[in-house]
């Protein structure tokens, strides 16, 4: 009998402790992007990013506290759209998500940070360039890519330098990238000597641009510089060659996407078109990059389009801090977040006191033949 109740008693022991071990804890991922209109393109690739990250750390049986960590992607469409944007932050910020990686634009990205500054979540843009966003003293806002400010100050500095280009005209969309892109280069430009001889608008939803092109053309420019999305720039591509506008078309990372060529059919050409990526992947880094990209093929049997490297390490930084930390509350490791160091497949990732990627680099690509070639990366 009383052998019996050893053995019951052990036997609660056992169960008693490997229960305590065993508790899970769903960490839920917000993501936001935009999965419907003109840029699905581009929000389905940082989507799908985040889920590579999200079932790599899920496969690794992360513990955190003493809890067996899942982790679940809560994705959002904002549509691209400034109050979907917001709406889709408060949805998240209801839904009590552990973080957020996004919002793919500028102009979403940046309102929906007062939201979760306010709910005390951290997030992340992967892509989001406009340099207010780090500017609003929120210690909740981190960003992974070079700014604005560094894109079109390097394009122009490129096209005055490089390309030795004397007059040149800039289009922008509008929205607080294009608009915000167009204005850091135009003062680089300015500052490089040439000239500005035109300066146009259209919106991030424009189709028909034959009458600021015809307009443009009249003033001989021998480069374009675009400040929008590749949706839009590649239409602009083919009404250029249309209109016979020749001059060398230039833009941020919002055109410098796998799309492109597709996008903007034979009006691409050789060499004629130069954009940056906001980010600098180093040749010691090329490998993993390519064996991520691979991996992302066969997974979802796509090509990944501009940001998902990006959104991957922003997942995989997010959940370092949690590591690090050892909790996945955000209060106790948003201080985890902010003094991180971490090795991703883009490269190095630190945050300044703003928030913003440590020396944040770029890279300049050129399309030759339909394909995306690299010139050289700068910082
Ligand atoms: N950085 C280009 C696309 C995203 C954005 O900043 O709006």
């Amino acid at each position: 009998m009383q052998k019996k109740i050893v053995f019951l008693a052990a036997v609660l022991a056992i169960s008693a402790t490997s229960s305590a071990s065993d508790q899970e804890q769903i960490v839920r991922i917000g993501h936001v992007g935009p999965l419907t209109g003109a840029l699905a393109h581009v929000g389905k690739d940082n989507e799908l990013g985040a889920r590579m990250a999200i079932d790599e750390l899920n496969a690794k049986g992360i513990r955190i506290d003493g809890k067996k960590i899942t982790f679940a992607l809560a994705a959002e469409d904002d549509e691209g759209d400034p109050k979907h944007g917001t709406a889709a932050a408060q949805k998240l910020v209801d839904a009590k998500v552990n973080g957020v990686i996004g919002h793919l634009n500028s102009g979403t990205t940046i309102p929906a940070s007062k939201i979760y500054y306010e709910a005390g979540i951290p997030q992340i843009s992967p892509s989001a360039t406009n340099p207010k966003y780090t500017q609003q003293g929120f210690d909740t806002t981190f960003r992974l890519v070079a700014n604005d400010s560094q894109l079109g100050g390097a394009l122009g500095r490129y096209a005055v330098e490089a390309l030795q280009a004397k007059n040149i005209a800039v289009i922008d969309d509008r929205t607080a990238y294009g608009q915000g892109v167009a204005e850091e280069f135009i003062k680089s430009v300015k500052k490089g000597g040439a000239s500005i001889v035109a300066t146009q608008f259209t919106n991030d939803k424009a189709t028909d641009f034959s009458a600021i092109l015809t307009s443009i053309k009249a003033r001989k420019p021998d480069l374009v510089f675009f400040g929008g999305m590749d949706a839009v720039a590649g239409p602009m591509l083919r009404q250029m060659k249309q209109l016979g506008v020749n001059a060398v078309f230039m833009g941020g990372d919002g055109i410098c996407s796998s799309a492109l060529p597709r996008l903007a059919g034979d009006a691409l050409g050789d060499n004629r078109i130069i954009c940056a990526e906001a980010g600098g992947i180093v040749e010691a880094g090329k490998k993993n990059l390519e064996t991520f990209k691979a991996a992302f093929k066969k997974k979802f049997n796509v090509e990944v389009q501009l940001y998902a490297p990006y959104v991957y390490d922003s997942v995989q930084v997010m959940a370092a801090a949690m590591q690090k930390a050892d909790s996945v509350v955000p209060a106790k490791y948003l201080p985890a977040l902010a003094s991180i160091n971490y090795h991703g497949i883009t490269g190095p990732i630190a945050f300044d006191a703003k928030g913003d990627i440590k020396e944040g680099a770029l890279t300049l690509f050129t399309y030759k033949s339909g394909a995306r070639n690299q010139i050289a990366i700068v910082r």
